[in-house]
């Protein structure tokens, strides 16, 4: 499909952004995708280093990835988790037998002196992926969720407690001194970057903390690209994850109006388009009234064919 060699960016976080990373990844040639991904859900645990959303990431775009839980490794086993849980220890976050050697491999090259961006690159290369893959920053970013319980490191109220806090807001510790992923920024500056793609990805805890790394979203303002985000709101439900969850929590309807209208707000003059579901049509003309062009196309991906179909047209918009 691709007539140009122009960058097209993906800024994403964990399963629904992956899906959208993959369709682009299938359409576009080597090279020419490049896909910024959230660190704020990184932490450590058990010594090791994990990065849930890059690794969800490069498992989509490998093949690899778990479907049915939607983390993790396919075909995976849990030998280490069973032998753990007889020594009584941390179970809590399950790591795969295979998915474990990502996390150990990983530790140890950051452990010998690679950054975050090479060790990403490595992994890349190891599983066979094209698209290129960038850490929001190298830097440690950690999401602080502030809950009716207090605050809670983001796998703790995710993973530990199933998002049932409710949420008052959240906070990404570090971020005031995070620098922006290099390789992304000096993309952006050399006008190469032919669209900006806000992946269906949380707003609150995925997209936030990448646009908040100090310097990116104005990086992404000022590229002459248009910006496109595609709601991970349709029909009042999040595709999977407590975005809807959050929203309620937080306030504001849960609807794909809300979503734009926080953007808009958040971040004003990003957005050129806002791509919404079929099912979204009714709220278009309200959307355009915050200054926003709006698409309205399927956006569920179930099948391999959604998330190439919805690339195309996410694409097409840019005359790609
Ligand atoms: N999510 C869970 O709900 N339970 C788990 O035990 C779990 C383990 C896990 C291990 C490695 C990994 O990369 C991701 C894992 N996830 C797990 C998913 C992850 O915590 C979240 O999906 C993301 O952080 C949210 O985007």
């Amino acid at each position: 499909m691709a007539e140009s060699t122009g960058h097209i960016i993906a800024i994403t976080g964990g399963v629904g952004g992956a899906k959208l990373s993959l369709g682009l990844a299938d359409l576009l040639a080597d090279g020419q995708l490049d896909v910024l991904v959230n660190t704020g859900d990184d932490f450590g645990h058990m010594g090791l280093h994990i990065c849930p959303d890059v690794d969800t990431l490069l498992y989509t775009l490998a093949g690899r990835s778990n479907t049915k839980l939607g983390w993790g490794l396919e075909g995976e086993s849990w030998n280490v988790m069973d032998a753990l849980s007889e020594l009584s220890g941390d179970t809590w976050f399950r790591l795969g037998d295979k998915d474990l050697a990502t996390h150990l491999w990983r530790t140890q090259a950051l452990a010998s002196g690679l950054n975050l961006a090479e060790v990403t690159t490595a992994l890349a290369r190891h599983l066979g992926v094209a698209a290129k893959v960038h850490p929001m920053t190298q830097d440690p970013v950690r999401t602080i969720v502030h809950s009716e319980e207090g605050d809670l490191p983001f796998q703790h109220y995710f993973v530990r407690r199933h998002c049932e806090p409710q949420v008052r807001g959240f906070f990404f510790e570090g971020i005031e001194s995070a620098r922006p992923n290099e390789a992304v920024i000096q993309l952006l500056s050399a006008g190469v970057v032919e669209a900006v793609i806000i992946c269906p990805s949380n707003p609150f805890v995925s997209i936030d903390p990448v646009l908040q790394v100090p310097g990116m979203w104005r990086a992404l303002q000022a590229c002459a690209a248009p910006v496109i985000a595609v709601s991970p709101i349709v029909a009042g439900h999040a595709i999977k994850g407590p975005a809807a969850k959050m929203m309620r929590e937080l306030g504001v309807p849960a609807t794909a109006l809300a979503v734009a209208q926080y953007y808009g707000q958040r971040y004003p003059g990003l957005l050129d388009y806002f791509v919404i579901d079929d099912s979204d049509a009714i709220l278009a003309d309200s959307i355009r009234a915050l200054d926003i062009n709006v698409a309205i196309t399927p956006t569920i991906m179930r099948t391999r064919k959604d998330k190439q179909d919805l690339a195309r047209f996410v694409l097409q918009l840019v005359g790609q």
